[in-house]
């Protein structure tokens, strides 16, 4: 597949893929979003890749939607192209996705490192949805997502005045789960996508599906789905393969099956 947009690589059962437009600080484009789209539904069956994890360069991660695509656009171009609703297809993924951001993480960017399924953010990394500035509102799912991650005041906040938040900011509000230092995040970010991608496949995508649910649904039936789910990994021979190798006193030998 040619790539105008993306560097890959695959290492360990992870495809690290780096989002590469930096005269445009990575502006999201509709190439680069098909691009992205593409080739990750095309690795998600793959049984060899059990992680994916997304990454800009040192100063960004991704500077928002491509503002000089959209800017002459018409109202009705953008709904009959339905603008943005390809990014849509990333949620629907089933490999984890992990998001190491470092630098900018703005608009589109910041939706983007939301729709992964975890972020990890360098010490430098800054967030924020300044779409509002624009005369425009997020349009890749910030609102609901944002709002889910670090609640109404914060999400109100950061998307009514367009200001950003640095990285310790954003791990306390919940939408990072770790800050490491610049010169680490990769390494750190590879670390935890090798782990994930490590365990039983069938394990993990229940996992992250179940953990999704939590958004969706109320507790009640949040946690029913939970049960059934955990029920259903007793028909894998993961489930048999580590639970014996725990007893037996023996790292796991995971097969996906
Ligand atoms: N789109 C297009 N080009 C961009 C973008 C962008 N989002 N961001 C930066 N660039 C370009 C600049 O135009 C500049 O190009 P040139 O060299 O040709 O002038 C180049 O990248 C470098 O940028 P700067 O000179 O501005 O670099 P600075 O270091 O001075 O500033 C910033 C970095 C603070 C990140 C600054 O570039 C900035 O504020 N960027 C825009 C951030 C932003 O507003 N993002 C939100 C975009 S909108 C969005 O994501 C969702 C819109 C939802 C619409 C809903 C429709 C359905």
């Amino acid at each position: 597949m040619h790539l105008d947009h993306l560097k890959v690589e695959r290492d360990e059962r992870v495809v690290t893929v780096r989002l590469h437009r930096p005269a445009v600080l990575n502006a999201l484009n509709s190439e680069l979003m098909t691009e992205l789209t593409t080739l990750l539904a095309s690795l998600d069956d793959d049984p060899d890749v059990g992680c994916f994890l997304l990454t800009g360069s040192e100063r960004v991660f991704a500077a928002g939607a491509d503002i000089r695509e959209m800017a002459e656009r018409t109202a009705p171009e953008m709904a009959a192209d339905d603008y943005f609703a390809g990014w849509e297809r990333l949620a629907a993924l089933r490999t984890p996705k992990v998001a190491a951001v470092a630098g900018y993480a703005l608009g589109g960017g910041c939706e983007l490192a939301m729709l992964c399924d975890t972020v990890i953010a360098a010490d430098t990394a800054v967030f924020g949805q300044p779409e509002i500035r624009l005369g425009v509102i997020p349009g890749i799912g910030g609102t609901q997502r944002l709002t889910r991650l670090v609640g109404k005041a914060k999400a109100m906040d950061l998307i009514l005045t367009g200001r950003t938040m640095d990285a310790a900011e954003a791990e306390r509000s919940g939408l990072v789960a770790r800050v490491v230092p610049a010169d680490r995040l990769l390494a750190e970010a590879f670390a935890v996508a090798r782990t994930i991608a490590s365990h039983s496949r069938p394990a993990v995508r229940a996992a992250r599906e179940a953990v999704d649910r939590a958004l969706e649904l109320g507790l009640a039936e949040g946690v029913r789905y939970e049960r059934r789910v955990f029920h259903a990994l007793f028909a894998t021979e993961d489930q048999k393969e580590g639970m014996r190798a725990f007893l037996e006193k023996r790292p796991p030998e995971f097969t996906g099956r």
